[in-house]
Protein backbone atom coordinates (compact mmCIF):
# COMPACT_ATOMS: atom_id res chain seq x y z
CA UNK A 1 0.00 0.00 0.00
CA UNK A 2 1.24 3.73 -0.30
CA UNK A 3 -1.70 5.78 1.63
CA UNK A 4 0.28 7.30 4.98
CA UNK A 5 -2.80 7.37 6.80
CA UNK A 6 -6.75 6.40 6.20
CA UNK A 7 -10.17 7.77 7.17
CA UNK A 8 -13.15 5.20 7.32
CA UNK A 9 -16.38 7.04 7.96
CA UNK A 10 -16.87 9.88 5.52
CA UNK A 11 -20.08 11.90 6.87
CA UNK A 12 -19.21 15.13 7.54
CA UNK A 13 -16.28 15.43 9.86
CA UNK A 14 -14.63 12.47 8.12
CA UNK A 15 -14.87 13.87 4.77
CA UNK A 16 -13.71 17.47 6.26
CA UNK A 17 -10.50 15.47 7.88
CA UNK A 18 -9.74 13.64 4.89
CA UNK A 19 -9.75 16.64 3.03
CA UNK A 20 -7.92 18.23 5.29
CA UNK A 21 -5.01 16.00 5.61
CA UNK A 22 -4.83 15.62 1.68
CA UNK A 23 -3.94 19.52 1.60
CA UNK A 24 -1.07 18.70 4.01
CA UNK A 25 0.20 16.43 1.38
CA UNK A 26 -0.59 12.98 2.62
CA UNK A 27 -1.68 10.49 0.49
CA UNK A 28 -5.09 9.44 2.22
CA UNK A 29 -6.74 5.97 1.90
CA UNK A 30 -10.46 6.45 2.03
CA UNK A 31 -13.86 3.96 2.92
CA UNK A 32 -17.21 4.42 4.02
CA UNK A 33 -19.80 1.90 4.72
CA UNK A 34 -21.90 3.22 2.55
CA UNK A 35 -19.80 3.55 -0.95
CA UNK A 36 -21.29 6.39 -2.44
CA UNK A 37 -19.86 8.99 0.44
CA UNK A 38 -16.34 8.04 -0.73
CA UNK A 39 -17.32 8.35 -4.53
CA UNK A 40 -18.53 11.74 -3.71
CA UNK A 41 -15.71 12.88 -1.80
CA UNK A 42 -13.71 12.57 -4.60
CA UNK A 43 -15.75 13.31 -7.53
CA UNK A 44 -16.19 16.98 -5.21
CA UNK A 45 -12.94 17.26 -3.80
CA UNK A 46 -10.19 14.83 -5.64
CA UNK A 47 -8.18 17.55 -6.85
CA UNK A 48 -6.92 19.02 -3.13
CA UNK A 49 -4.45 16.12 -3.01
CA UNK A 50 -3.83 12.40 -3.43
CA UNK A 51 -6.91 10.11 -2.55
CA UNK A 52 -6.87 6.73 -2.99
CA UNK A 53 -10.74 5.48 -2.82
CA UNK A 54 -11.39 1.87 -1.87
CA UNK A 55 -14.89 0.12 -1.74
CA UNK A 56 -14.36 -2.98 0.44
CA UNK A 57 -12.87 -2.62 4.32
CA UNK A 58 -10.49 -5.47 3.18
CA UNK A 59 -8.95 -3.47 -0.05
CA UNK A 60 -8.81 0.27 2.53
CA UNK A 61 -6.56 -1.75 4.45
CA UNK A 62 -4.17 -3.33 1.78
CA UNK A 63 -3.61 0.19 0.10
CA UNK A 64 -2.28 1.22 3.73
CA UNK A 65 1.47 1.77 3.86
CA UNK A 66 2.97 -0.25 7.37
CA UNK A 67 2.37 0.20 10.06
CA UNK A 68 -0.73 1.74 9.25
CA UNK A 69 -2.83 4.30 10.87
CA UNK A 70 -6.57 4.23 10.03
CA UNK A 71 -8.46 6.92 11.55
CA UNK A 72 -12.41 5.93 12.41
CA UNK A 73 -14.63 8.97 12.47
CA UNK A 74 -18.22 7.37 12.76
CA UNK A 75 -21.04 7.33 15.35
CA UNK A 76 -20.09 7.41 18.59
CA UNK A 77 -20.83 3.96 20.34
CA UNK A 78 -21.74 0.96 19.10
CA UNK A 79 -21.02 1.66 15.58
CA UNK A 80 -17.20 2.39 16.58
CA UNK A 81 -17.06 -1.02 17.80
CA UNK A 82 -18.30 -2.33 15.06
CA UNK A 83 -15.72 -0.88 12.60
CA UNK A 84 -13.63 -1.59 15.22
CA UNK A 85 -14.38 -5.47 15.13
CA UNK A 86 -14.99 -5.76 11.21
CA UNK A 87 -11.16 -3.67 11.20
CA UNK A 88 -8.73 -5.83 13.31
CA UNK A 89 -9.25 -9.07 11.63
CA UNK A 90 -7.43 -7.21 8.77
CA UNK A 91 -4.32 -5.32 10.66
CA UNK A 92 -1.21 -6.69 11.65
CA UNK A 93 1.25 -6.03 14.72
CA UNK A 94 1.92 -2.29 15.56
CA UNK A 95 -0.99 -0.83 13.29
CA UNK A 96 -2.43 2.35 14.52
CA UNK A 97 -6.23 2.53 15.11
CA UNK A 98 -7.39 6.25 15.80
CA UNK A 99 -10.92 7.32 16.81
CA UNK A 100 -11.74 10.70 16.46
CA UNK A 101 -15.07 10.62 17.27
CA UNK A 102 -16.55 11.69 20.56
CA UNK A 103 -16.31 8.55 22.82
CA UNK A 104 -16.59 8.29 26.68
CA UNK A 105 -13.11 7.74 27.74
CA UNK A 106 -14.14 4.59 29.72
CA UNK A 107 -14.82 3.17 25.92
CA UNK A 108 -11.66 4.57 25.03
CA UNK A 109 -9.62 2.72 28.21
CA UNK A 110 -11.59 -0.88 27.12
CA UNK A 111 -11.28 -0.08 23.51
CA UNK A 112 -7.82 0.12 23.83
CA UNK A 113 -6.52 -2.44 26.66
CA UNK A 114 -8.41 -5.20 23.61
CA UNK A 115 -6.30 -3.98 21.14
CA UNK A 116 -2.99 -3.73 22.93
CA UNK A 117 -3.66 -7.58 24.20
CA UNK A 118 -3.57 -8.27 20.36
CA UNK A 119 -0.46 -6.36 19.28
CA UNK A 120 -2.09 -3.62 17.84
CA UNK A 121 -1.95 0.32 19.04
CA UNK A 122 -5.31 2.39 19.44
CA UNK A 123 -5.27 5.83 20.06
CA UNK A 124 -8.84 7.77 21.18
CA UNK A 125 -8.35 11.16 19.94
CA UNK A 126 -10.64 13.95 20.62
CA UNK A 127 -11.34 16.31 17.53
CA UNK A 128 -12.80 19.68 18.92
CA UNK A 129 -13.68 22.39 16.39
CA UNK A 130 -16.79 21.06 14.47
CA UNK A 131 -16.75 20.39 10.91
CA UNK A 132 -15.23 23.90 10.24
CA UNK A 133 -12.08 23.01 12.47
CA UNK A 134 -12.09 19.75 10.82
CA UNK A 135 -11.73 21.32 7.36
CA UNK A 136 -9.17 24.31 8.47
CA UNK A 137 -7.83 23.04 11.32
CA UNK A 138 -8.57 21.57 14.63
CA UNK A 139 -7.66 21.44 18.14
CA UNK A 140 -6.39 17.83 18.95
CA UNK A 141 -6.44 15.66 21.22
CA UNK A 142 -4.77 12.28 21.42
CA UNK A 143 -4.09 9.74 23.85
CA UNK A 144 -2.92 5.97 23.36
CA UNK A 145 0.93 4.77 23.81
CA UNK A 146 3.99 7.66 23.32
CA UNK A 147 4.47 5.09 20.45
CA UNK A 148 1.68 5.49 18.25
CA UNK A 149 2.20 9.47 18.97
CA UNK A 150 5.62 9.32 17.47
CA UNK A 151 4.18 8.28 14.03
CA UNK A 152 0.78 10.09 14.65
CA UNK A 153 2.31 13.29 15.64
CA UNK A 154 3.91 15.13 12.35
CA UNK A 155 0.94 14.48 10.75
CA UNK A 156 -1.67 15.29 13.17
CA UNK A 157 0.65 18.70 14.15
CA UNK A 158 0.36 19.71 10.24
CA UNK A 159 -3.12 19.51 9.96
CA UNK A 160 -3.77 20.94 13.47
CA UNK A 161 -5.11 24.92 14.14
CA UNK A 162 -1.68 26.88 14.45
CA UNK A 163 -1.17 29.78 16.74
CA UNK A 164 1.98 31.55 17.03
CA UNK A 165 3.41 28.90 15.08
CA UNK A 166 2.60 26.16 17.72
CA UNK A 167 0.19 23.35 16.72
CA UNK A 168 -3.40 23.14 18.84
CA UNK A 169 -2.15 19.27 19.23
CA UNK A 170 -0.03 17.06 22.06
CA UNK A 171 -0.01 14.17 23.16
CA UNK A 172 -2.04 14.21 26.18
CA UNK A 173 -1.26 11.05 27.84
CA UNK A 174 -1.80 7.28 27.37
CA UNK A 175 -5.57 5.29 26.71
CA UNK A 176 -8.49 7.28 27.48
CA UNK A 177 -6.29 10.60 28.41
CA UNK A 178 -7.00 12.26 25.04
CA UNK A 179 -11.12 11.83 25.18
CA UNK A 180 -11.02 12.28 28.72
CA UNK A 181 -9.50 15.61 28.40
CA UNK A 182 -11.93 16.33 25.19
CA UNK A 183 -14.88 15.99 27.70
CA UNK A 184 -14.06 18.44 30.10
CA UNK A 185 -13.28 20.66 27.37
CA UNK A 186 -16.71 20.42 26.10
CA UNK A 187 -18.17 20.73 29.67
CA UNK A 188 -16.24 23.90 30.07
CA UNK A 189 -17.98 25.01 26.51
CA UNK A 190 -21.02 24.33 28.33
CA UNK A 191 -20.40 26.37 31.31
CA UNK A 192 -18.88 28.85 29.18
CA UNK A 193 -21.79 29.23 27.25
CA UNK A 194 -24.50 29.48 30.13
CA UNK A 195 -22.48 31.96 31.55
CA UNK A 196 -22.86 34.12 28.51
CA UNK A 197 -26.34 33.75 28.27
CA UNK A 198 -26.72 34.94 31.98
CA UNK A 199 -24.59 37.84 30.64
CA UNK A 200 -27.08 38.39 28.23
CA UNK A 201 -30.35 37.84 30.05
CA UNK A 202 -29.23 40.54 32.67
CA UNK A 203 -28.24 43.25 30.36
CA UNK A 204 -31.34 42.69 28.20
CA UNK A 205 -33.75 42.64 31.37
CA UNK A 206 -32.14 45.16 33.42
CA UNK A 207 -30.69 47.75 30.60
CA UNK A 208 -34.16 46.88 29.08
CA UNK A 209 -32.88 47.23 25.26
CA UNK A 210 -32.89 44.86 22.47
CA UNK A 211 -30.39 41.91 21.56
CA UNK A 212 -28.83 44.15 18.42
CA UNK A 213 -27.84 47.11 21.26
CA UNK A 214 -26.54 43.97 23.57
CA UNK A 215 -24.94 42.92 20.78
CA UNK A 216 -22.27 45.81 20.38
CA UNK A 217 -21.55 45.39 24.24
CA UNK A 218 -20.51 42.35 23.56
CA UNK A 219 -18.58 43.34 20.46
CA UNK A 220 -16.82 45.51 22.46
CA UNK A 221 -15.86 43.23 24.95
CA UNK A 222 -14.35 41.25 22.49
CA UNK A 223 -11.90 43.66 22.05
CA UNK A 224 -10.76 43.18 25.80
CA UNK A 225 -9.81 40.70 28.69
CA UNK A 226 -12.77 38.43 26.92
CA UNK A 227 -11.91 37.90 23.41
CA UNK A 228 -12.83 34.65 22.73
CA UNK A 229 -14.49 32.78 19.63
CA UNK A 230 -17.67 32.48 21.65
CA UNK A 231 -18.12 35.88 22.52
CA UNK A 232 -17.53 36.93 18.87
CA UNK A 233 -20.11 34.66 17.83
CA UNK A 234 -22.46 35.81 20.43
CA UNK A 235 -22.31 39.12 19.28
CA UNK A 236 -23.55 37.82 15.92
CA UNK A 237 -26.14 35.73 17.36
CA UNK A 238 -27.62 38.54 18.90
CA UNK A 239 -27.60 40.96 16.37
CA UNK A 240 -29.37 38.61 14.00
CA UNK A 241 -32.35 39.46 12.25
CA UNK A 242 -35.38 36.75 11.32
CA UNK A 243 -35.70 37.09 8.02
CA UNK A 244 -39.15 35.95 8.55
CA UNK A 245 -40.48 38.19 10.40
CA UNK A 246 -38.55 40.72 11.01
CA UNK A 247 -37.93 39.89 14.58
CA UNK A 248 -34.99 39.71 16.45
CA UNK A 249 -33.22 35.91 16.04
CA UNK A 250 -33.36 35.41 19.71
CA UNK A 251 -37.22 36.42 20.01
CA UNK A 252 -38.33 33.67 17.69
CA UNK A 253 -35.95 30.67 18.60
CA UNK A 254 -37.76 28.45 21.57
CA UNK A 255 -35.82 28.89 24.73
CA UNK A 256 -34.90 25.56 25.01
CA UNK A 257 -31.58 23.89 24.87
CA UNK A 258 -30.14 20.21 24.10
CA UNK A 259 -27.46 18.66 25.93
CA UNK A 260 -26.34 15.66 23.46
CA UNK A 261 -24.36 14.27 26.19
CA UNK A 262 -20.60 15.19 26.66
CA UNK A 263 -22.14 17.83 29.61
CA UNK A 264 -23.59 15.29 31.37
CA UNK A 265 -20.54 12.64 30.65
CA UNK A 266 -18.84 15.33 32.33
CA UNK A 267 -20.82 15.68 35.50
CA UNK A 268 -21.19 12.47 35.81
CA UNK A 269 -17.48 11.49 36.10
CA UNK A 270 -16.60 14.81 38.55
CA UNK A 271 -18.87 13.08 41.00
CA UNK A 272 -17.17 9.68 40.96
CA UNK A 273 -13.68 11.91 41.09
CA UNK A 274 -14.97 14.47 43.70
CA UNK A 275 -14.48 17.06 42.04
CA UNK A 276 -16.81 20.21 42.02
CA UNK A 277 -17.24 21.26 39.21
CA UNK A 278 -20.20 23.68 39.88
CA UNK A 279 -20.34 25.98 36.86
CA UNK A 280 -20.29 22.84 34.47
CA UNK A 281 -22.92 21.10 36.63
CA UNK A 282 -25.34 24.10 36.78
CA UNK A 283 -24.80 24.86 33.20
CA UNK A 284 -25.76 21.04 32.34
CA UNK A 285 -28.77 21.48 34.46
CA UNK A 286 -30.03 25.05 33.35
CA UNK A 287 -30.24 23.11 29.73
CA UNK A 288 -32.52 20.20 31.66
CA UNK A 289 -34.43 22.72 33.10
CA UNK A 290 -35.16 24.85 29.87
CA UNK A 291 -36.37 21.68 28.47
CA UNK A 292 -38.60 21.26 30.93
CA UNK A 293 -41.53 22.79 29.09
CA UNK A 294 -45.07 21.33 31.15
CA UNK A 295 -43.43 22.00 34.30
CA UNK A 296 -42.28 25.42 33.64
CA UNK A 297 -45.68 26.37 31.75
CA UNK A 298 -47.57 25.55 35.59
CA UNK A 299 -45.19 27.15 37.36
CA UNK A 300 -45.20 30.89 35.40
CA UNK A 301 -49.04 30.24 35.86
CA UNK A 302 -48.84 29.96 39.12
CA UNK A 303 -46.19 32.87 40.21
CA UNK A 304 -46.61 36.31 39.58
CA UNK A 305 -43.50 37.56 37.34
CA UNK A 306 -41.72 40.49 39.22
CA UNK A 307 -41.34 43.33 37.57
CA UNK A 308 -37.91 42.87 35.99
CA UNK A 309 -37.46 45.38 32.62
CA UNK A 310 -35.47 48.39 32.57
CA UNK A 311 -34.60 48.14 36.66
CA UNK A 312 -30.69 49.17 36.38
CA UNK A 313 -30.01 53.10 37.38
CA UNK A 314 -26.56 53.18 36.44
CA UNK A 315 -26.45 51.89 33.06
CA UNK A 316 -22.19 52.02 32.55
CA UNK A 317 -21.65 50.63 36.39
CA UNK A 318 -24.04 47.48 35.28
CA UNK A 319 -22.54 46.78 31.94
CA UNK A 320 -19.26 47.01 33.73
CA UNK A 321 -20.31 44.88 36.62
CA UNK A 322 -21.63 42.15 34.33
CA UNK A 323 -18.29 41.93 32.37
CA UNK A 324 -16.45 41.77 35.21
CA UNK A 325 -18.88 39.00 37.04
CA UNK A 326 -18.76 37.31 33.61
CA UNK A 327 -14.70 36.78 34.14
CA UNK A 328 -14.49 36.08 38.00
CA UNK A 329 -16.95 33.42 36.88
CA UNK A 330 -15.37 31.96 33.77
CA UNK A 331 -12.37 31.62 36.23
CA UNK A 332 -14.18 29.65 38.12
CA UNK A 333 -15.55 27.35 35.43
CA UNK A 334 -11.36 26.93 34.17
CA UNK A 335 -10.02 26.23 37.26
CA UNK A 336 -12.63 24.00 38.01
CA UNK A 337 -12.33 21.91 34.81
CA UNK A 338 -8.79 21.71 35.20
CA UNK A 339 -8.95 20.75 38.66
CA UNK A 340 -11.26 17.91 37.01
CA UNK A 341 -8.52 17.37 34.44
CA UNK A 342 -5.77 16.95 37.31
CA UNK A 343 -8.26 14.26 39.31
CA UNK A 344 -8.56 12.42 35.96
CA UNK A 345 -5.02 12.21 35.27
CA UNK A 346 -4.12 11.41 38.91
CA UNK A 347 -6.75 8.71 39.10
CA UNK A 348 -5.67 6.85 36.07
CA UNK A 349 -1.91 7.89 35.91
CA UNK A 350 -2.03 9.71 33.32
CA UNK A 351 0.47 12.49 34.23
CA UNK A 352 -1.76 15.19 31.73
CA UNK A 353 0.58 18.44 31.35
CA UNK A 354 -2.63 20.81 32.27
CA UNK A 355 -0.39 23.89 30.67
CA UNK A 356 -0.18 21.87 27.14
CA UNK A 357 -4.18 21.75 27.27
CA UNK A 358 -4.42 25.12 27.58
CA UNK A 359 -1.99 25.29 24.85
CA UNK A 360 -3.62 23.37 22.35
CA UNK A 361 -6.71 24.85 23.16
CA UNK A 362 -6.02 28.47 22.18
CA UNK A 363 -7.34 27.57 18.26
CA UNK A 364 -9.30 25.08 16.38
CA UNK A 365 -11.78 24.85 19.57
CA UNK A 366 -14.82 26.57 20.33
CA UNK A 367 -13.58 27.35 23.47
CA UNK A 368 -10.34 29.59 21.88
CA UNK A 369 -10.03 32.54 23.83
CA UNK A 370 -7.37 35.49 24.60
CA UNK A 371 -7.78 34.45 28.29
CA UNK A 372 -6.01 30.72 27.55
CA UNK A 373 -2.54 32.28 27.09
CA UNK A 374 -2.57 33.31 30.89
CA UNK A 375 -3.43 29.49 31.86
CA UNK A 376 -0.72 28.67 29.97
CA UNK A 377 1.72 31.17 32.01
CA UNK A 378 -0.09 30.12 35.39
CA UNK A 379 1.21 26.64 34.86
CA UNK A 380 4.44 27.23 33.19
CA UNK A 381 5.19 29.52 36.74
CA UNK A 382 3.72 26.85 39.04
CA UNK A 383 2.78 23.36 37.18
CA UNK A 384 1.44 22.13 40.43
CA UNK A 385 -1.07 25.02 41.15
CA UNK A 386 -3.31 24.21 43.55
CA UNK A 387 -6.25 26.28 41.64
CA UNK A 388 -6.43 28.59 39.04
CA UNK A 389 -7.97 30.65 41.54
CA UNK A 390 -4.73 31.55 42.91
CA UNK A 391 -2.55 32.30 40.62
CA UNK A 392 -1.56 35.88 40.91
CA UNK A 393 -3.15 36.98 37.28
CA UNK A 394 -6.46 35.13 38.48
CA UNK A 395 -6.36 36.19 41.83
CA UNK A 396 -5.86 39.72 41.10
CA UNK A 397 -8.54 39.50 38.36
CA UNK A 398 -11.14 37.80 40.30
CA UNK A 399 -10.28 40.29 43.16
CA UNK A 400 -10.65 43.32 41.07
CA UNK A 401 -14.32 41.99 40.21
CA UNK A 402 -15.36 40.41 43.41
CA UNK A 403 -17.70 43.15 44.50
CA UNK A 404 -18.99 43.42 40.61
CA UNK A 405 -19.64 39.87 40.87
CA UNK A 406 -21.53 40.28 44.61
CA UNK A 407 -23.58 43.56 43.06
CA UNK A 408 -24.83 41.01 40.00
CA UNK A 409 -25.35 38.44 41.54
CA UNK A 410 -27.59 40.18 44.41
CA UNK A 411 -29.03 42.15 41.43
CA UNK A 412 -30.14 39.20 40.27
CA UNK A 413 -32.19 37.58 42.84
CA UNK A 414 -33.24 41.02 43.69
CA UNK A 415 -34.83 40.93 40.10
CA UNK A 416 -35.78 37.34 39.85
CA UNK A 417 -33.67 36.66 36.80
CA UNK A 418 -32.06 33.11 36.95
CA UNK A 419 -27.94 33.26 37.25
CA UNK A 420 -27.29 29.42 38.37
CA UNK A 421 -23.86 29.95 36.74
CA UNK A 422 -22.99 33.41 37.79
CA UNK A 423 -24.51 32.67 41.76
CA UNK A 424 -22.83 29.06 42.25
CA UNK A 425 -19.70 30.20 41.05
CA UNK A 426 -19.32 32.92 43.19
CA UNK A 427 -20.28 30.82 45.56
CA UNK A 428 -17.80 28.53 44.89
CA UNK A 429 -15.42 31.37 45.08
CA UNK A 430 -16.73 31.97 48.66
CA UNK A 431 -16.21 28.91 49.71
CA UNK A 432 -12.95 28.21 48.66
CA UNK A 433 -11.46 31.30 50.08
CA UNK A 434 -13.31 31.34 53.40
CA UNK A 435 -10.98 30.35 56.57
CA UNK A 436 -13.99 28.55 58.05
CA UNK A 437 -16.35 26.15 56.76
CA UNK A 438 -19.70 25.19 58.57
CA UNK A 439 -18.15 21.64 57.48
CA UNK A 440 -17.42 21.40 61.20
CA UNK A 441 -21.24 21.28 61.76
CA UNK A 442 -21.87 18.41 59.39
CA UNK A 443 -19.17 16.62 61.20
CA UNK A 444 -20.80 16.78 64.51
CA UNK A 445 -23.77 15.93 63.17
CA UNK A 446 -22.55 12.69 61.36
CA UNK A 447 -20.79 11.73 64.70
CA UNK A 448 -24.13 12.81 66.62
CA UNK A 449 -26.59 10.49 64.60
CA UNK A 450 -24.35 7.91 62.94
CA UNK A 451 -20.73 7.62 65.32
CA UNK A 452 -18.92 8.50 62.42
CA UNK A 453 -15.84 10.28 64.16
CA UNK A 454 -15.19 13.54 63.76
CA UNK A 455 -10.81 15.45 62.91
CA UNK A 456 -10.12 18.23 65.82
CA UNK A 457 -8.41 21.19 64.80
CA UNK A 458 -5.77 20.96 67.39
CA UNK A 459 -4.83 17.18 67.57
CA UNK A 460 -4.61 14.64 64.99
CA UNK A 461 -6.84 11.42 65.30
CA UNK A 462 -10.03 10.63 65.37
CA UNK A 463 -13.03 11.49 67.86
CA UNK A 464 -15.80 10.55 69.07
CA UNK A 465 -18.36 12.13 71.52
CA UNK A 466 -20.62 9.99 73.87
CA UNK A 467 -23.56 12.17 72.97
CA UNK A 468 -26.81 10.49 74.30
CA UNK A 469 -24.26 9.50 77.57
CA UNK A 470 -22.23 12.43 79.07
CA UNK A 471 -21.58 13.96 76.53
CA UNK A 472 -17.53 12.74 76.85
CA UNK A 473 -14.86 13.10 73.75
CA UNK A 474 -13.17 8.92 73.26
CA UNK A 475 -10.61 8.75 70.56
CA UNK A 476 -11.81 6.33 67.88
P1 LIG B 1 -22.15 10.67 12.27
O1 LIG B 1 -21.94 10.69 13.73
O2 LIG B 1 -23.43 11.18 11.74
O3 LIG B 1 -21.94 9.18 11.73
C1 LIG B 1 -22.11 8.88 10.37
C2 LIG B 1 -21.01 7.97 9.91
O4 LIG B 1 -20.97 6.76 10.68
C3 LIG B 1 -21.25 7.54 8.46
O5 LIG B 1 -19.99 7.47 7.83
C4 LIG B 1 -21.88 6.17 8.64
O6 LIG B 1 -21.74 5.35 7.52
C5 LIG B 1 -21.06 5.66 9.78
N1 LIG B 1 -21.61 4.48 10.44
C6 LIG B 1 -22.68 4.35 11.27
BR1 LIG B 1 -23.83 5.67 11.70
N2 LIG B 1 -22.85 3.10 11.72
C7 LIG B 1 -21.87 2.40 11.18
C8 LIG B 1 -21.52 1.04 11.25
N3 LIG B 1 -22.19 0.18 12.04
N4 LIG B 1 -20.46 0.62 10.54
C9 LIG B 1 -19.76 1.46 9.76
N5 LIG B 1 -20.05 2.79 9.66
C10 LIG B 1 -21.09 3.24 10.35
O7 LIG B 1 -20.94 11.44 11.53
P2 LIG B 1 -20.27 12.84 11.86
O8 LIG B 1 -21.30 13.87 12.18
O9 LIG B 1 -19.30 13.09 10.78
O10 LIG B 1 -19.48 12.57 13.22
C11 LIG B 1 -18.45 11.60 13.29
C12 LIG B 1 -17.91 11.56 14.70
O11 LIG B 1 -17.40 12.83 15.03
C13 LIG B 1 -18.94 11.24 15.79
O12 LIG B 1 -18.34 10.47 16.78
C14 LIG B 1 -19.32 12.57 16.34
O13 LIG B 1 -19.72 12.53 17.69
C15 LIG B 1 -18.05 13.33 16.19
N6 LIG B 1 -18.32 14.75 15.98
C16 LIG B 1 -17.47 15.59 16.47
C17 LIG B 1 -17.66 16.92 16.29
C18 LIG B 1 -16.67 17.80 16.83
O14 LIG B 1 -16.83 19.00 16.86
N7 LIG B 1 -15.60 17.24 17.29
C19 LIG B 1 -18.72 17.44 15.57
C20 LIG B 1 -19.58 16.56 15.05
C21 LIG B 1 -19.35 15.21 15.28
P3 LIG B 1 -22.86 5.38 6.34
O15 LIG B 1 -22.49 6.52 5.46
O16 LIG B 1 -22.70 4.06 5.68
O17 LIG B 1 -24.20 5.55 7.00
Amino acid sequence: GTAQIGVTGLAVMGRNLARNLARHGFRVALHNRTHSRTESLVADHGDEGTFVPSEGLQDFVASLERPRAIIIMVKAGQPTDDVIDELVPLLEEGDIVIDCGNAHYADTRRREKELKDKGLHFVGSGVSGGEEGALNGPSIMPGGSAESYQKLGPIFESIAAQVDGTPCCVHVGPDGAGHFVKMVHNGIEYADMQLIAEAYDLLRSGLGVSPAEIAEIFKEWNSGDLESFLIEITADVLAHIDAETGEPFLDVVLDQAEQKGTGRWTVQSALDLGVPITGIAEATFARSLSGHAEQRKAAAATFDQPADEGFVKDRQQFIDDVRKALYASKVVAYAQGFDHIKAGSDEFGWDVDRGAMATIWRGGCIIRARFLNRIVEAYADKPELESLLVAPYFAEAVSDGVDSWRRIVAAAAQAGIPTPAFSSSLAYFDGLRRKRLPAALIQGLRDNFGAHTYQRVDKPGSFHTLWAGDASEHEA
